[in-house]
């Protein structure tokens, strides 16, 4: 049915005739109808992919591509005097995750659902997500953002579940998100969320009690953890997020005929990251609950379940206090005991006992003996595991070690956020790598046409004014589209190293200030959401900040060196910036990012990536050669090394290198200080003198002299898009399509 067909029988009135607002609604319901005509058929075996987080970002432009309507649809509206993309404001974005996790869930359903795989998603149903960043006097400040309107995608079902706490039960409720398959049959993402919430409890900012768990359970996406009530907050959350998935999963291949002992032929279970893993003794609970022997119970779940790590930073691996857990989910410890007891007779080897020492439990030791896989995101990443982080286990269960590299959905980090890339890609080699991406390689037939090279550039320039009139409307900031765009837009942690960017860009005023001056402008732009509990994290924040202040204001300087740092960096912001990028910053400290999935979205869209031998930049350096990539740093095994000797003296470095030295001084330096805030400059300042854990200082000549070898390869126009499109072509690699072929061939074995 044509969308005007559509819009006259429901609401009587024609398109040009209904605001946009009414015509975003419109496309809701049409996509919500036609999505509910495609779901798939009950095949026996069944994936559930359980996440904390789904980080699906906007909806509505996603769903029409993957439904075939997307051009129609806005040809339909343009010819009624209607823009689809000022429709598509209307939409809130829902912010369900924190970053690369979340994003990679969301990536990942689309592309189950892409190749008619039975496997639905399981999580919560957030009502305000992440917060939202708001920049006041150069500091970040955090707000809620509710995403929840009354119509929505979200289809409220009638199953409910109870799940048990100490002392009290709450009602559990699924609601249901369409995942629709590009050209393909759709899933369901269940977001369970709990029935008593109460969203009026949120006063002052992103505060509220977080002791009343009927009202709040479901109210914040990682609420604040650095207070104990924080902590147990989140063992809430996650058992009332397996217990709900449990019972469904349960539920479900009953219905199928599932007697329980041959639960594995019905049911595989991926665990992204251990935030669900309370699940495995959740469904071994429930199991004996429902007549099986312990010991049968412990083994249909351990073959039912696969667990993926995403990262080796020690503070990320959850250990809880066998206390907390006894305070909230007490029904849980004697399975966790029998569990640990068994692994205790086994290996004589404290390493790999689920309970230590200290009295907590350490919940990825609990996937890896209970499941019958263990997978890295990246292959620098999961050889890190094998070699080190996990080393026990790997010595344990070689055969359980498998590496699955990250992938990301090119319906929306290629059709959708970049029509005109996608379009010139389409008339030179077909449509065939909308589902095939490996055949993106025959645009390597182009790499000497002149035609072709140019419109590429032309795409750019393209992209790049499109991003400087959104931030014009949304910030009110000038950038200059003729200046070379270098992009960091991820989580701010220390690993990730935003603050060695901010020194290059120090250092890089300090040479235009004494009259060296660039031969194009550049355009530093960054993006990043601070965990309100790390300290250190906002201070880097606002040194960007306050250099964006000063450094665009200066008349000498700001003709040649900008510094924009995008406010509440999102999903929404991610699908502006990344088309328009000239070089892609991912310059973590090697060993530290488990893959970056940012780095293959740069990629795709024709940006060249300046960045460590670290996570999956090792794999797109070796897609791509030495020629059309700017790596530079220590590598993991220096830096795995240095670390294990203890060695490392950041003072020595400060002392020793000038340059280290002009720059970190200028962080407590009068142009600063008469901007920024001196307590946060300062704690800044000694914590990169003292400390530096994450090794910014090694790298440091080495980052400045790569960066500026690729500026000055910028300057050969004809040189740099022909590296553009090797980096294009080689992308297909990259499509979250593969990686979910390889996840089913290995691990899930689901039927087509
Ligand atoms: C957060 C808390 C605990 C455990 C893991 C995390 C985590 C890891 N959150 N995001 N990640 C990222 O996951 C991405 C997808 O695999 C990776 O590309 C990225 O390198 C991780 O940092």
């Amino acid at each position: 049915m044509k969308f005007s067909e559509f819009i006259k029988t429901e609401y009587g009135k024609s398109i040009s005739e209904c605001t946009n607002e009414e015509l975003y609604y419109a496309l809701l319901t049409l996509t919500k109808k036609m999505a509910s005509g495609k779901q798939h058929g009950n095949s026996k075996k069944k994936l559930y992919y359980i996440s904390a987080e789904f980080l699906i970002g906007k909806l509505l432009s996603n769903n029409l591509i993957n439904l075939g309507i997307y051009d129609e649809v806005k040809e339909e509206l343009a010819q009624n005097g209607k823009n689809i993309c000022e429709i598509e404001e209307f939409e809130k974005e829902p912010s369900l995750g924190n970053g690369g996790l979340g994003r990679l869930a969301a990536c990942f359903i689309d592309s189950i659902a892409t190749l008619g795989l039975n496997g639905d998603g399981v999580g919560l149903n957030y009502h305000f997500g992440l917060f939202r960043q708001v920049f006041e006097n150069n500091m970040q400040t955090t707000v809620p953002d509710p995403w929840l309107t009354e119509k929505s995608w979200l289809t409220k079902t009638d199953v409910t579940y109870d799940i048990k706490f100490k002392g009290m039960t709450v009602k559990s409720r699924m609601y249901d998100i369409d995942v629709i398959g590009y050209n393909n049959t759709s899933n369901k993402l269940h977001l369970f969320d709990v029935e008593s919430v109460d969203e009026s409890i949120v006063e002052d900012g992103i505060n509220f009690n977080k002791e009343d768990i009927k009202k709040n359970l479901t109210l914040f996406l990682y609420p604040d953890d650095s207070d104990e009530a924080g902590r147990i907050l989140r063992i809430y959350q996650q058992y009332f997020m397996v217990s709900s998935a449990a019972q469904l999963i349960l539920d479900e291949c009953v219905a199928k005929g599932c007697n329980l002992h041959d639960l594995s032929d019905y049911v595989v279970i991926q665990i992204n990251d251990t935030h669900p893993t309370m699940v495995i003794p959740e469904l071994i609970r429930l199991l004996v609950e429902r007549g099986l022997e312990m010991d049968e119970a412990i083994e249909a779940v351990t073959k039912s379940c696969a667990y993926t790590n995403h990262t080796i930073l020690a503070e990320a691996l959850e250990k809880w206090p066998i206390y907390y857990l006894k305070k909230a989910v007490p029904q849980l410890m004697p399975i966790i005991e029998v569990l640990d007891d068994k692994v205790r007779r086994k290996y004589h080897n404290q390493a790999v006992y689920i309970i230590d020492g200290e009295e907590r439990v350490h919940m990825a030791h609990i996937d890896i003996h209970y499941s019958s896989s263990v997978n890295g995101v990246a292959s620098l990443h999961t050889e890190i595991l094998k070699n080190n982080e996990l080393h026990h286990f790997y010595e344990i269960y070689p055969e359980k070690f498998n590496n699955k590299t990250n992938g990301i959905t090119f319906r929306r980090w290629l059709l959708h956020c970049n029509p005109q890339l996608t379009e010139l890609i389409t008339s030179l080699i077909g449509d065939g790598f909308k589902k095939d991406a490996m055949q993106l390689e025959k645009l390597l037939d182009y790499k000497n046409d002149k035609k072709v090279l140019k419109q590429i550039l032309e795409i750019k320039s393209a992209k790049k004014m499109e991003l400087k009139k959104a931030l014009m409307e949304k910030q009110n900031v000038t950038i200059n589209e003729n200046s070379i765009f270098d992009i960091q837009i991820k989580r701010l942690h220390e690993y990730k190293r935003q603050q060695l960017n901010a020194l290059y860009v120090i250092h890089k005023y300090l040479e235009i200030k004494a009259g060296k001056k660039p031969s194009t402008p550049i355009t530093v732009i960054f993006g990043a959401k601070a965990a309100p509990a790390y300290i250190i994290a906002q201070d880097i924040i606002h040194l960007i900040l306050c250099l964006q202040q000063l450094i665009n204001n200066d008349p000498e300087v700001s003709p040649y060196l900008n510094v924009v740092m995008v406010e509440n960096y999102n999903v929404t912001w991610a699908e502006k910036l990344i088309p328009a990028c000239d070089i892609s910053e991912q310059i973590s400290l090697a060993s530290k990012e488990a893959s970056g999935t940012g780095n293959m979205k740069f990629m795709l869209n024709g940006a060249l990536t300046l960045g460590t031998e670290d996570g999956a930049n090792v794999e797109i350096h070796e897609l791509v050669g030495d020629d059309n990539i700017y790596i530079f740093g220590d590598s993991s095994d220096t830096v795995v090394e240095r670390y294990a000797q203890g060695s490392y003296n950041a003072a020595k470095y400060y002392n020793e290198n000038a340059a280290i030295k002009e720059a970190v001084d200028f962080i407590i330096g009068e142009e600063l200080k008469a901007v920024g805030d001196k307590e946060r400059l300062e704690r800044l300042f000694n914590e990169l003198v003292s400390k530096d854990w994450f090794m910014t200082f090694p790298d440091f000549d080495e980052y400045v002299k790569t960066r500026e070898q690729a500026y000055a390869d910028y300057e050969n126009r004809e040189e740099w898009v022909q590296k553009m499109l090797v980096n294009i072509a080689k992308a297909g690699y990259f499509s979250s399509d593969r990686t979910i072929e390889e996840y089913n061939r290995d691990i899930w074995k689901l039927e087509d």
